[in-house]
């Protein structure tokens, strides 16, 4: 019987158990079963803050190791990776330490719940060993991927529009208790870091250019006050009903709206909430540039939008490009055969791959966010904060 011959391991430290620990130990564990990678992730330890509901966490998951001490796990020569999927404002604790001790660094979304936060993981990503990434993992929906393609063909041109929606309606009940996301404390803002952090990257990703002046913006809180949610009912969205008990105030956005430039002076609207009653999950941009248009909605996740600007003007028209065709993105062809379309969860684990590839000393097709890149993205959300509550215009080159 011939051994099978293993390549390097990766072993990985995931921090939190929640719905994104979740979506990345599904992306851990199927990474190396759909793509050759050159280097084997092996799930190491799981770390949270309750032992027995982590321990049967990862046993159902697969990790080796669980532990409430994040500091030993973190700093344990034998992990290659940490990834960190707590609240916004415990990134940096984390990262920090997990940068310091030699490892490569995944963190999600958004970068921090403060500008001042994410810079300094920026800082400390400059002078880092490791690697390290962002979990904007709408960039690996295929859709948005074979976007990133076409933009890159010059398929846009010169860039007039750029539409960005993240539009959710799950908060619009006041029986949804005040779970972290609504403590600025906790998350940095609601709906604009929350939802218009993806699409705001999404923008920057697809236009290759940058955000350059916010020259207006408004918030809006519509429920000011939510029921301090008790043991489990306070531990996510899903969990949803928060009692009768005593409330807390909300104090974030519900909702945000923004209007401004790009660097390529085009101009954009931005739009994310969490109480667009009838929209789930939809998140999107429509790009407009004088050699053709592109439009994507997660609600409609395996098509993108073409409109080709130069195409005579008989056959001129919007396309239906179906991203389950192989070829029109990089990962269709990891799975299965044309037309059998991927999922949400799918995009993390093509993240999850491309991670894995730059650790193993290989390059993406599709870039992935760095802490650099993420950082630009969080500028954004503190320049629209900052023109929202001073009521006034904030140039980019103000938020450094
Ligand atoms: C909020 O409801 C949320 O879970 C975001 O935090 C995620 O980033 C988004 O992908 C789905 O919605």
């Amino acid at each position: 019987m011939s051994k099978v011959p293993t390549s390097k391991s990766v072993n990985v430290c995931l921090i939190g158990q929640k719905f994104m620990g979740r979506a990345h130990s599904n992306a851990y564990l199927k990474a190396g079963k759909f793509f050759d990678l050159p280097v084997d992730p092996r799930m190491h330890t799981i770390v949270a803050r309750d032992l027995p509901s982590l321990t049967e966490f990862a046993k159902r998951w697969g990790w080796d190791h669980a532990t409430t001490d994040w500091r030993a796990a973190v700093t344990d020569p034998a992990i290659d990776l940490v990834d960190v999927t707590t609240p916004n404002n415990k990134h940096l604790e984390f990262v920090i330490a997990a940068l310091e001790a030699g490892k490569h660094v995944a963190c999600e979304k958004p970068l921090s719940a403060t500008l001042a936060e994410a810079r300094t993981m920026r800082d400390a990503a400059k002078t880092a060993k490791g690697e390290t990434f962002v979990w904007y993992n709408y960039r690996r929906v295929g859709a948005v991927a074979a976007a990133y393609k076409l933009a890159r063909e010059g398929r846009l041109g010169r860039i007039y529009h750029v539409r960005a929606f993240y539009l959710q309606g799950w908060a619009s009940s006041p029986d949804i208790p005040l779970i972290w996301r609504f403590d600025k404390e906790q998350a940095g803002s609601g709906s604009l870091g929350d939802l218009g952090a993806h699409v705001i990257d999404m923008a920057r990703f697809i236009s290759g250019e940058e955000f350059s002046e916010v020259c207006g913006a408004m918030t809006e809180t519509f429920i000011k006050e939510r029921t301090i949610p008790t043991g489990a009912a306070g531990a996510g969205i899903a969990s949803g009903i928060g009692g009768g008990g005593k409330k807390g105030k909300v104090t974030v956005d519900d909702a945000v709206l923004a209007i401004g430039k790009m660097s390529g002076g085009g101009v954009f609207q931005l739009e994310a909430t969490r109480f667009a009653t009838g929209r789930e999950n939809k998140n999107g941009v429509e790009i407009n540039g004088d050699k053709g248009s592109l439009f994507f909605d997660f609600e409609d996740l395996n098509n993108l939008y073409y409109f080709d600007a130069t195409a005579p003007r008989a056959v001129q028209g919007w396309t239906k490009i179906q991203a389950s065709v192989p070829g029109v993105h990089p990962y269709q062809a990891a799975y299965w055969p044309t037309a059998h379309p991927l999922g949400y969860e799918h995009a993390f684990v093509n993240q999850a791959a491309d991670m894995l590839r730059v650790i193993g000393g290989e390059q993406p097709e599709v870039p992935l966010p760095d802490f650099a890149d993420a950082y630009e993205t969080q500028r954004v959300l503190e320049a629209i904060e900052v023109a929202a509550r001073e009521r006034r215009t904030v140039a980019l080159a103000e938020v450094e």
